[in-house]
Parts: structure tokens; sequence; C-alpha cells
């Protein structure tokens, strides 16, 4: 059992092998070898805590929420809303009502591009993204110009894959209304030096939007410490079900956007003359949300914070400075994103191989990695190639899981020569 994260405080230090055994996907064997997952940027393994708060959901409070009186609904009810204060709790947020659970990071990019974008867009203003986003905080914004007229303007990065405070302030202006931010790149693990950016975004006036998918669990996240003004993340990369994520807003900025979605529960009253909204977050959640996923990623957040979580991301570095050295002495092999300070992933190529080469003989060894332009396509174009391999840390992932991607590795060399 980990430590109850409200009364006992957490051990400073961290036993992989113990949370391992939390795991149960871990504990697997695929192509008759046991599994090495190295693909939690992806989508993270969901430890038993998690995966136990959902059955319960469905085996035992199965009931909608905020629309009935019987019991089974108000335990529903109260644990979705216990779930949203565990989430204030992680990203410090000031209010509750400052979390609206969305699908998941994508769907929260988007309420904001419509919701906020076309309020405060004006044909003419700009968008400001960099080279490294996820394709998930590209299109929402390049649709949003689209029907406002607005431009989006990028932030070059460099061959590292690190943005500049230079690079940044060149292409901020007095035009640029919203700025658009990876916390950490999930095709080259850099983390962005927000605090600077976000500082020098506030003095232009622009609104900052982080995407922090691959954030919230490889470095600390303090929504009051950034300032940031919209925070995006999806649970299934915290350790968390799919099909739930959050967007944190400050409430200044949330009341005065209009509802993304209409439907049940964003509101107060109907008639077919008027429509009164309903209040904060609940005017953003639009129909019978997840009730399950929430209350299983409050299970996450749980689980997540029953760790000192500085040395779980000591933990995670250390193993990723140990790939980082075991990959770069191996033949024929580059690693793509070499920025300082950089977490949790590790993008190459090999000579010998195609990445969906590699990822397949590799799978055939037991190793999960993933392959492709990882949904950050403009990330490979300056580097000049289609793809990388990609293998990804989660906590649970040890030395020895690097030293099977390296013999993996080994046997991609001696088929393809
Ligand atoms: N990246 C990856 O393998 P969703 O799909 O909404 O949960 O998250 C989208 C998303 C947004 N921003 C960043 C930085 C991301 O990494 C992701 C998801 C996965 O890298 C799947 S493409």
């Amino acid at each position: 059992m980990h430590p109850n994260p409200i009364t006992e405080a957490p051990s400073s230090t961290f036993d992989v092998l113990r949370a391992r055994e939390d795991f149960p996907a871990i504990h697997q064997e695929v192509h008759g070898k046991p599994l090495v997952y190295l693909d939690s940027a992806a989508t993270s393994l969901k430890p038993r805590a998690v995966i136990d708060a959902v059955v319960e959901v469905y085996a035992k409070d199965c009931a909608n929420i905020h629309r009935a009186v019987h019991l089974l609904s108000q335990r529903a009810t109260f644990r979705y809303e216990e779930a949203r204060k565990k989430v204030q709790a992680f990203l410090n947020a000031e209010k509750k009502s400052e979390i609206i659970f969305t699908r998941g990071t994508t769907e929260a990019i988007n309420l904001v591009a419509q919701s906020f974008g076309e309020s405060a867009l004006r044909e003419g203003d700009e968008v400001l993204v960099t080279e490294l986003e996820h394709h998930s905080n590209i299109v929402p914004w390049q649709m949003l110009c689209q029907r406002t007229g607005a431009k989006l303007v990028v932030v070059p990065m460099t061959d590292r894959g690190e943005v500049l405070r230079e690079s940044f302030e060149e292409k901020l202006s007095d035009r640029t209304k919203i700025v658009a931010l990876t916390h950490v790149s999930n095709a080259l693990g850099t983390v962005l030096p927000v605090p600077e950016l976000i500082a020098l975004a506030h003095e232009r006036g622009a609104v900052v939007l982080l995407d922090g998918a691959q954030a919230v669990s490889h470095v600390e996240v303090d929504v009051r410490a950034l300032d940031c003004d919209f925070y995006a993340f999806s649970g299934h990369k915290l350790y968390g079900p799919t099909g739930i994520g959050v967007l944190y807003g400050k409430e200044r900025l949330l009341e005065g956007m209009p509802p993304y979605q209409g439907g049940g529960d964003m509101i107060r009253s109907v008639t077919f003359e008027e429509t009164i909204y309903n209040d904060l977050p609940y005017k953003f959640e639009a129909g019978t949300p997840n009730i399950a996923g929430a209350i299983g990623l409050g299970a996450a957040v749980d689980y997540y914070c029953s760790f000192d979580r500085e040395s779980v991301h000591a933990h995670e570095s250390q193993v990723l400075r140990y790939a980082t050295d075991a990959l770069e002495s191996l033949p024929g092999v580059r690693l793509i994103g070499t920025a300082p300070g950089k977490v949790a992933t590790l993008s190459f190529l090999m000579d010998a191989a195609h990445p969906h080469d590699i990822g397949t003989i590799v799978d055939a060894e037991g190793v999960a990695i993933r392959t492709g332009h990882h949904c950050a396509q403009p990330v490979m174009e300056h580097f000049g190639i289609a793809a990388t391999a990609r293998a990804s840390l989660g906590m649970y992932n040890t030395t020895d899981d690097i030293d099977a991607l390296v013999r993996a590795l080994e046997k991609v060399r001696e088929l393809f020569g």
C-alpha cells in the first residue's frame, strides 16, 4: 500500500521495483518475451488503483451525476466532484471551478480556440506557436485563424530542439493575442522555458495556453506559479484512463467565454426564447461526462501524488541519462533532440533501418516503442526526416528496460547490416 497523500508524507526515495508491482500490464509476455514498455508518451500504463476505481464506478456507483436525488447518483456526483478537487490541488489552481473536465488535451485546446479564440481574435491579430508543437496545438489555431483572418506565427527551434528566448521575443508583437506553447515536447522531450516565455507574452498583453500533455507526469506543474492563463492535459498520460482530460483556465477568462457546446448540465434554464447558462465549470461540460474517467483520473492523481514526485523525476532522469549514453555508443544510431534538461523521451534514427522496421523488430523482442512522426510533422520537417523511433519513459521503467532495448537494436543492426 502507498501512503495516503492527504495524511502521510511520501517517502523521499522512490522504489521502482515496488512501483512496478502496481502496474498489472507490465507483468505479461508479448511474442513470448517479457514486455518492456517504452511508449508512455503515447499512453502510460495504469496502476491497479486506477483500474479498481473505474471498475468500482461501474460495479457500484453507476449513475448519472448532477441529475437525480437517489443515492447512487449522489455517490457518483460526490466522487466526480472530489476528482475535480484532486486535480485542482494537483495543479495548484485557486478554485475548483477553474477545472473543466474534457475528453483530453486535444478537446481542451479546441475548447479554448473556439470559445476564447473566436471572441478574442480579429483580422490581423496573431496566434503564436512553436515549431515543436503537437498537431493538437497547431490545427485548432490554424482553423481559428482561417475563421477570423488572424495569422499563425511560428517560433523556430534550434537543431537541438530548444526554443530560445531571443527567437520567441522576435516573433512576439503587439498583434499577438494568444500564445500556445507545449510545456514538454512529445517528439523530443524538450522542456520549454515556460516561466520566462509566459512573462514575456503577458508583457505584450497576450493570453497563454500551455499544452501540458507530456509535462504533468515528468515535471512539477503549478499553474499559479507559472501564471499561465490556460493549461491542458490528458488523464491517460498521467497513469489515468483514456477519454478524460482537463482544461484549467483562470476564472476571469472562463467567466467571459461563451460555452463551447450546448446541451444538458451546461444550462440553468432553457426556454425557446432564451437559455441561461450554468455557472463554472458546468458551463463547459455539456452532456453526460466521462464520469468513470474523471473518478479514475482522481485515483491516478492520488496514486502519482502518493510518491515524492521529485524522487520519481530524479529516477526517470537517471534512466534517461543511461539510455542516452547507451544509444549514443551504438554505432549508426543518431539521437534527434538533444536539448539540455530534456525529459523522458528519446527520439532516434538508425543508419541501418527505417523507423517502422526498427519498431517491428524490437516489438518481436518484446520492446514496445513508437515509430512515425508522433503527430509532430513540423518537427520532422525541421530535421528533414519523415519519422523517428521513439522510446519514452514512465515511472516504472528501469535501466534493465534500456538494456533490453539496446539488445533489440543490436538485432536490428544484425538483420539490416
Ligand atoms: N501525444 C504521443 O504519442 P490527446 O490525444 O488529446 O490525449 O493528446 C494530444 C497531445 C497533445 N499534446 C502533446 C504534447 C501530446 O504529446 C499529445 C499526445 C501522443 O506523443 C499521442 S499522438
